[in-house]
């Protein structure tokens, strides 16, 4: 049989999850997760960047597992795990720090926004954060990794670090390439369609929580930011909102841009987002019941955990067994 290809992705348990990180990323992962060997960590070491309080930075672990789960996502198929359960990647991450320059981390944009959002804490971590995601990535020998849009530039350094590694040495890392939603690789925010919508967003009311009730959907699509026109017609460039909530209602609905115009033709702005905020509710409310059922199953969660590590440990050992060889670490 031939081997399959890998695939790989994490999401940091901080926050609650928008409906930005369900499109961008775990939807595309349940699509694809019969064609390819699949990893999906739980990046709690990436979260501590920023400051976590501990229990939360827990809970949140242990619920991020119970969501990949309720959104179907294959515990016999994929290997699911907390990266701090590996230590091969920090040990990595360490040996990538000495293939790095400084000068390519403090032109992160990620870094850079988030150092203006904490300025009283721009600490190594956060600087360190794409090269911690490169160990992620090249530990698997990954081929292709699917998220969000604003994920680009750390796969692109994840590639650097992997090709200036081979061509110092001999060929060590598969280079990966990074995977995106054709419809819904950004999310934008209902207040305002000209940033991405983010869990970390300062107004909670522009972004979608997949822990929301449906009251709360129906009234956050409702006072979403539009244009002062009245055709619900997708033109990103002139209608960020209304061109944003038609990709928010394509996607939870299946049905492409140009039927989800149709729905809409001669209607006006309030049906439309009535509309939209239906369609994500009825698609939330069955996940975050699964999600809640899981979670009461602490045991059934740990032991996908305790396997997921075994397994991911299992091929990232390989890796970086590898690596020590080809820089001269003495292996006994
Ligand atoms: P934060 O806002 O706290 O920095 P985040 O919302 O960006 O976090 P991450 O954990 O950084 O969430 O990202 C998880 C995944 O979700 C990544 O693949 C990312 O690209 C994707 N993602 C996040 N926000 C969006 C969005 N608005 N649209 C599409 N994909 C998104
Ligand atoms: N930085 C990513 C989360 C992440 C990740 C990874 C994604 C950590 N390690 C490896 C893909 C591959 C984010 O989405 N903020």
């Amino acid at each position: 049989m031939e081997e399959r290809k890998v695939l790989y992705s994490a999401i940091q348990p901080t926050n609650n999850l928008t409906i930005g990180n369900l499109i961008g990323a775990i939807k595309n992962w349940t699509n694809l997760q019969n064609d390819y060997d699949c990893f999906f960590a739980i990046a709690n070491m990436h979260a501590i960047t920023v400051r976590q309080v501990p229990a939360d930075l827990r809970q949140k672990t242990l619920s991020m597992l119970a969501l990949y789960l309720a959104c179907g996502i294959d515990p016999e198929k994929c290997t699911m795990y907390v990266q701090s359960h590996v230590p091969a990647h920090a040990e990595l991450c360490w040996v990538l720090n000495s293939f790095t320059y400084v000068g390519e981390m403090e032109r992160m944009t990620q870094f850079k926004d988030k150092s203006a959002r904490h300025a009283e804490n721009i600490n190594m971590g956060l600087m360190d954060y794409p090269v911690l995601m490169a160990a992620d990535i090249l530990l698997y020998q990954t081929d292709v990794v699917p998220v969000g849009l604003d994920q680009r530039q750390h796969v692109e350094i994840a590639r650097d670090i992997a090709q200036r590694f081979n061509n110092i040495y001999t060929p060590t890392f598969k280079i990966p390439e990074a995977l995106y939603m054709k419809v819904g690789a950004k999310i934008n925010d209902l207040l305002d369609p000209s940033k991405k919508m983010s869990k970390s967003a300062e107004n909670p009311n522009g972004s979608i929580f997949l822990s929301d009730d449906r009251d709360t959907i129906i009234r956050k699509f409702k006072r979403a930011v539009t244009d002062s026109g009245s055709e619900v017609k997708f033109d990103p460039e002139n209608k960020a909102g209304v061109s944003n909530l038609l990709t928010i209602y394509s996607v939870f609905t299946g049905k492409t841009i140009a039927e989800a115009e149709a729905d809409f033709a001669g209607k006006g702005y309030g049906d439309f987002k009535l509309a939209v905020g239906e369609a994500v509710a009825d698609k939330l409310a069955p996940i975050q019941k699964e999600q809640e059922k899981l979670l009461a199953d602490k045991s059934y969660l740990e032991g996908v955990l305790r396997s997921g590590a075994e397994r991911a440990a299992h091929t990232a050992n390989k890796t970086l067994a590898k690596v020590y060889k080809k820089i001269g670490f003495y292996q006994l």
